[in-house]
């Protein structure tokens, strides 16, 4: 049996069950509760020793002393409680008749699991009743992630990863895309700019990809049509925000053009809005797991995905008292900015900025066709903050040594990839998403190590 799938109708069933002894109260020499976990669920234990049962004082000694945590074995008897029990629990009990522990838990553990799975409100709460609770930081959730991960909200968190993923693949292969992998082991920097690993590679200066951008584009060269990717990227960020990580899961995608190409932001649209619709639909468990220990006001989104040019986005600003330089890109607080007058005005968290200026795009981005200062190019917003860039490439070779050269890219290092467009391209374009920043900016969650399994960020590279 598994904990998540007791309810009412498993009254009287017996079951075998192997978790997590989460909660230990003794209640009396001849009464204790054992609080069994696996993975979201709990089910409350009940030892009462009687001869009738087979249950002896020694076992419900032995079940107290358990240390929390360890993995248990529990023969029992499915119950109805007396009680209502807590939400956050199955509403059965299970009468134990046996109680085996598989694996001992060291006694004080680093992290009690309890006070990691509390809100704000919880600690709060328990200040104002002079309880004294501990609030686990960041850096010791993360140096001991192996339990932080148990709590309910972390549990959550990666299923709703996990969907989010699989919608990406699902979306995009019903739309003809072909998934590929490219290779992370590169010559060269993809995006140009210096937050590049270097290392070497039989004695060869070499980099880790920081994006699949070039060999994605090169699939199109290859006859691919559309293509997707979902990988690691990596970056050598050298500071530290709460949206930034040295290493995330990137979900790329590059399609061919026919006319415009808005055809790649239809696609997007299509695609996050299923996505949405997915998780609210199917993983109401797990974000109301989240909401619990981190309140969050669910997502607001068109059925169609409004797109604002990057000069109405400016406007706005303006107009609420923000200058953006000219030509120049939105910092972080202006984004954030933006997020909430375009959620004030047209009710949305979700939307598009096109049409940026060319001196805020990297080399490969296509200049518009009636004026080249600006690009043919795209952000897409969550909540004021970025989750995917995308645009029509530039599909010519001349073109594309001129603007590599222009942004002080060293043309020798990415010779095969400008070469690859003098053997005959189709118009293309496409668009890169971090997973993490989906998944942190949908919970509306405060820092993007909530949302990386194992964060690589400056400081950490442990566990
Ligand atoms: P991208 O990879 O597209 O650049 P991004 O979200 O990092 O994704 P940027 O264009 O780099 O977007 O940055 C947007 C804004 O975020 C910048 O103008 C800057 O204000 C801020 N920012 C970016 N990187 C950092 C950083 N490492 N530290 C502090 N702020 C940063
Ligand atoms: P860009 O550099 O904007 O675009 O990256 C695409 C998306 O990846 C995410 N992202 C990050 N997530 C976590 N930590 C980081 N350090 C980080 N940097 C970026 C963001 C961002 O929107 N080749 C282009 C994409 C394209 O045009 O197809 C690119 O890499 O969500």
């Amino acid at each position: 049996s598994h904990v998540g799938d007791l309810d009412d109708s498993a009254a009287g069933r017996s079951v075998l069950i192997r978790g997590a002894a989460q909660a230990i109260r003794p209640v009396s020499k001849k009464m204790a509760f054992v609080v069994l976990r696996q993975s979201m669920s709990t089910v409350q234990c009940v030892l009462v020793a009687s001869a009738d049962a087979g249950v002896s004082t020694q076992m419900v000694r032995f079940a107290t002393a358990l240390s929390k945590e360890s993995i248990v074995d529990v023969e029992g008897v499915v119950s109805l409680p007396k009680e209502p029990l807590k939400a956050t629990t199955q509403q059965v009990e299970i009468q134990v008749r046996k109680i085996y522990c598989i694996n001992r838990a060291i006694p004080t553990l680093p992290i009690n699991l309890e006070d990691a799975a509390r809100s704000e409100a919880d600690f709060e709460k328990a200040e104002l009743a002079g309880e004294k609770l501990v609030r686990v930081g960041q850096d010791t959730r993360l140096n001991y992630r192996a339990i932080d991960l148990r709590t309910p909200s972390n549990q959550a968190i990666f299923r709703i990863q996990c969907q989010v993923e699989n919608k990406f693949r699902d979306f995009l292969l019903s739309k003809n895309f072909v998934g590929i992998h490219t290779p992370k082991l590169i010559s060269g920097s993809s995006e140009g700019g210096a937050a590049v690993f270097k290392l070497l590679y039989n004695g060869q200066p070499a980099c880790l990809a920081q994006s699949p951008q070039l060999y994605k584009q090169m699939a199109i060269s290859g006859g691919f049509e559309r293509v997707f990717e979902v990988g690691p990227v990596f970056r050598a960020e050298n500071s530290n925000t709460h949206r930034h990580l040295c290493e995330f899961v990137g979900l790329d995608a590059e399609m061919e053009i026919k006319e415009h190409y808005f055809e790649v932001c239809d696609i997007i649209d299509g695609l996050f809005v299923s996505i949405f619709k997915h998780l609210s639909e199917n993983c109401k468990k797990e974000l109301e797991s989240i909401n619990r220990q981190y309140p969050f006001e669910p997502l607001k989104y068109l059925d169609k995905t409004l797109k604002l040019t990057y000069e109405e986005g400016i406007q706005m600003l303006k107009e609420a008292g923000t200058e953006i330089e000219p030509m120049g890109d939105l910092n972080t607080e202006a984004e954030k900015k933006l997020g909430r007058l375009v959620r004030e005005k047209y009710d949305t968290d979700f939307f598009i900025l096109y049409r940026y200026p060319l001196a805020v795009r990297p080399f490969y981005t296509m200049p518009c066709y009636d004026n080249p200062a600006y690009t043919n190019s795209f952000d897409v917003f969550i909540r004021g903050e970025e989750i995917i860039s995308g645009a029509q490439r530039i599909h010519t070779p001349e073109l594309l040594a001129k603007r590599a050269t222009e942004c002080g890219i060293d043309v020798s290092t990415i010779s095969a990839y400008i070469e690859s467009f003098s053997y005959g391209v189709p118009p293309h374009g496409g668009f890169g998403v971090g997973l993490e920043r989906v998944v942190m900016l949908f919970c509306a969650l405060n820092n993007i190590r909530k949302t990386s399994l194992f964060p690589r960020d400056p400081q950490r590279l442990v566990p």
